[in-house]
């Protein structure tokens, strides 16, 4: 029999991304493609059209069910990009992807960036700032886009000096269920939008692990949960390795997550994720569909 991964919490089991259902019955794979030559993860590698698109099919063939399409690093201390710029590097890979059956995510906080994806194909906004630039809320109500509400305290520059919460799963859960609200205003129902913790943005490596073991709170408000750790240094901390090295605490991480009722990985190491993810659904009593 298969078992609730949080027992007495209501986990949502679908999420409606332009007009598509997504059934998270079994967990999602969020596979990122950074179109940024300072990405933290790939050195820049995949800045160029054709390396991104090599890299994104890669990812489809590890078994991602969703792409994040990202122009501009979030990274502390990352350069700032302008809109062209950023609009330069994610529509072509997007607009090359599209069509292709893999729903696409772009990651971004620019509402003249989302407009640009979604007019390109993007089935998902990813927003490590919540829709809280002016014009952003506007520009996915106006499309019938899926959405990633991520919280982040401060802003990238500066979010990792000096981190403070009273009661950080209170107060991220506050954050999201008020921003949830504020997009059902706007007409973005609930069924839209996935929630995450945004683990290492402006948070100590103790507020990470609380909200880890503290997940299924987030998953009581209703929307799915996505859970981002991959290769992130809540992970270095504890392990003592560096960035590339961090692909098994990375898939520990992710299977935690889903334990704990993450239905969306955003994840850099999609085959590794996805062995994982086999050894969880094995547990769980049923094969894996895929
Ligand atoms: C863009 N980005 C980097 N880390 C992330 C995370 O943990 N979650 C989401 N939604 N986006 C992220």
């Amino acid at each position: 029999m298969k078992r609730d991964p949080a027992p007495g919490r209501p986990a949502a089991a679908t999420w409606t991304v332009r007009g598509r259902t997504l059934s998270l019955a079994r967990p999602l794979i969020m596979g990122v493609v950074n179109v940024t030559p300072d990405s933290f993860s790939d050195g820049g590698r995949h800045s160029t059209l054709g390396a991104a698109l090599a890299h994104a099919l890669r990812l489809i063939e590890e078994g991602a069910d969703i792409l994040d399409i990202g122009g501009e690093s979030t990274r502390p201390g990352a350069a700032e990009v302008s809109q062209t710029e950023e609009i330069d590097r994610v529509v072509p890979v997007i607009a090359a992807l599209a069509g292709g059956g893999v729903p696409l995510s772009v990651d971004t906080s620019k509402p003249e960036v989302m407009r640009a994806a979604l007019a390109a194909g993007a089935a998902i906004v990813n927003d490590v700032y919540a829709l809280r630039t002016p014009g952003a809320l506007e520009a996915v109500a106006t499309s019938d886009c899926g959405v990633v509400l991520m919280h982040m305290q401060g802003v990238p520059r500066t979010m990792q000096v000096a981190p403070h919460y009273e009661d950080v799963v209170a107060e991220v859960a506050a954050f999201l269920r008020e921003r949830v609200a504020v997009l059902g205003a706007a007409g973005v129902t609930p069924d839209r939008v996935a929630l995450d913790p945004g683990f290492g943005f402006g948070k100590t490596v103790e507020h990470n692990f609380t909200l880890l073991r503290e997940l299924p709170r987030l998953g009581a408000l209703g929307c799915p949960v996505l859970a981002g750790l991959s290769r992130k240094s809540m992970l270095g901390a504890v392990t003592g390795r560096a960035v590339g090295e961090r692909v098994t605490a990375s898939v520990v991480g992710a299977v935690l997550a889903v334990e704990r009722g993450a239905r969306v990985l955003r994840v850099h190491d999609v085959g590794a994720t996805r062995d994982g993810l086999r050894v969880w659904e094995a547990m769980q009593g049923e094969g894996e569909t895929k």
